[in-house]
């Protein structure tokens, strides 16, 4: 059966001419920009939460969204036809990878050993799709935050019970992504913080987390799965405060706990907006850590204060996005994962493909404006100049460590008042715009 059939044929490509909502108009999948097809720039990954099993309920109202491989009767009917839809429509779409939670594929048994049955049998089945289709496994990750169990956290719960769950539970996770060959394996810490300190340890609670993503690396060396781990910031929602709020607190915990050999981070637009920073200040902060792994792709929307995980539409931040990209060279196990859920009133079936296509298309356009900008090097050549003093010998002194208080007092006598320059705020912002 076809879950799909306004769509008959995979999406293609028509240029930027094309008036045909089911075509891309700049995604060219073959297409090199700046060294790389497209394809392999993106990595681009569908969601399954958001896109198969997301029905519109908010906290007003309703699942609104017609899903027709999610109705029937049997848990686990609805967890294969929900598998054959969703690689119906990776195909169709022509993505090559997909993210998973254990529990998106797979429903909760009536005890532990059912659910580890349920996800084992699915996951059997979606081995199979794999093979079928070429579609990869970008990351999968544990739901440690639907089920009332982890109300009061996971590997962070006052209860060293619910610690064991959640670490039996990733166990599995770990497991299933090994089996569907997944490069990636995630951990986003969804109640891993507080909703009030008089009732909390927060230290404790921070290093339990460090205890469980230790382990988690001790069992992929024992069960020799070559995956990379990521963590993912997000400062608030559903705590009041998450420990991993954002990616200056992520490095500093790796750190603390001595984990940032083992970990890197995978960034997501509507996070780091709740966080009050840019996403581009975000993607910095993890690349000249040499930390960044990977990417959420969505957007928040600027004036609601909530994680409304909107598909990315702006070309400006797609832009942004794909400069601190290419200046990393690239994904290696990371990929463009479309963290982000249609509108409720985006109710129907072809609105999944419409949202894809067009934060695909927005990246597309990100990365050829991008191109262009470092091609054209003004900008480059802009910072390199504002920071051309610490070129000469005075200022590699000081970075390389050799400098005193009494060499500066020294240079200041010798050279006076220091030039000002203009950082040319408004003219940088104009030369960004000559390429968007
Ligand atoms: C929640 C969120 C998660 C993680 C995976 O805000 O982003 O979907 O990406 O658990
Ligand atoms: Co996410």
């Amino acid at each position: 059966m076809a879950y799909f059939p306004e769509v008959s044929e995979p999406i293609r490509f028509e240029g930027p001419q094309s008036k045909n909502p089911l075509a891309f108009k700049h995604y060219n999948p073959e297409q090199v920009v700046a060294g790389k097809s497209m394809k392999d720039w993106f990595r681009f990954a569908v969601a399954y939460w958001h896109t198969f099993k997301g029905t519109g309920v908010d906290p007003f109202g309703s699942g609104t969204a017609n899903r027709p491989w999610d109705v029937a009767a049997d848990p686990m009917q609805r967890a294969h036809d929900t598998m054959d839809a969703a690689f119906e429509f990776f195909t169709k779409l022509g993505v090559e990878y997909w993210c998973f939670h254990d529990r998106d594929i797979a429903p909760e048994g009536a005890n532990f050993q059912e659910s580890c049955d349920n996800l084992a049998t699915i996951v059997d089945y979606a081995a199979k799709k794999q093979e079928e289709t070429g579609v990869k496994l970008l990351w999968g990750t544990a739901c440690l935050f639907t089920h009332p169990r982890f109300q009061a956290g996971a590997s962070t719960n006052p209860d060293p019970h619910v610690f064991a769950y959640a670490a039996a539970q990733v166990k599995h996770a770990m497991d299933a992504t090994k089996k569907l060959g997944g490069v990636g394996f995630t951990f986003w810490g969804g109640r891993e913080g507080y909703d009030t300190l008089l009732n909390t340890r927060m230290q404790q609670e921070r290093e339990q987390f460090a205890k469980l993503l230790h382990m988690a690396v001790k069992y992929k060396q024992e069960i020799g799965f070559d995956v990379q781990f990521y963590i993912e910031p997000k400062p608030k929602e559903p705590t009041k405060h998450q420990y991993d709020s954002d990616v200056a607190a992520c490095m500093n915990f790796l750190r603390e706990f001595d984990l940032t050999d083992h970990l890197k981070l995978n960034i997501e637009t509507n996070h780091a907006t709740l966080a009050a920073h840019s996403m581009l200040h975000e993607l910095r902060a993890a690349r000249e850590a040499g930390a960044l792994g990977s990417i959420d792709a969505n957007a928040g929307d600027e004036l609601l204060g909530w994680d409304t995980d909107q598909f990315p539409t702006s070309v400006y931040l797609t832009t942004e996005i794909m400069l601190e990209l290419i200046a990393m060279g690239g994904f290696t196990t990371g990929g463009l994962n479309f963290d982000a859920k249609v509108r409720r009133q985006s109710h129907d079936e072809l609105d999944l493909f419409y949202a894809h296509i067009g934060g695909m298309d927005a990246f597309a356009r990100g990365l050829i404006s991008a191109d262009k900008i470092i091609q054209d090097g003004r900008l480059q050549n802009f910072v390199d100049e504002r920071y051309a003093g610490w070129s000469t010998e005075f200022g590699q002194g000081i970075l390389a460590g050799n400098g005193s208080f009494a060499d500066c007092e020294a240079f200041v006598l010798a050279n006076g008042e220091p030039a000002r320059k203009s950082g040319r705020q408004e003219y940088l912002e104009n030369l960004i715009n000559e390429f968007i």
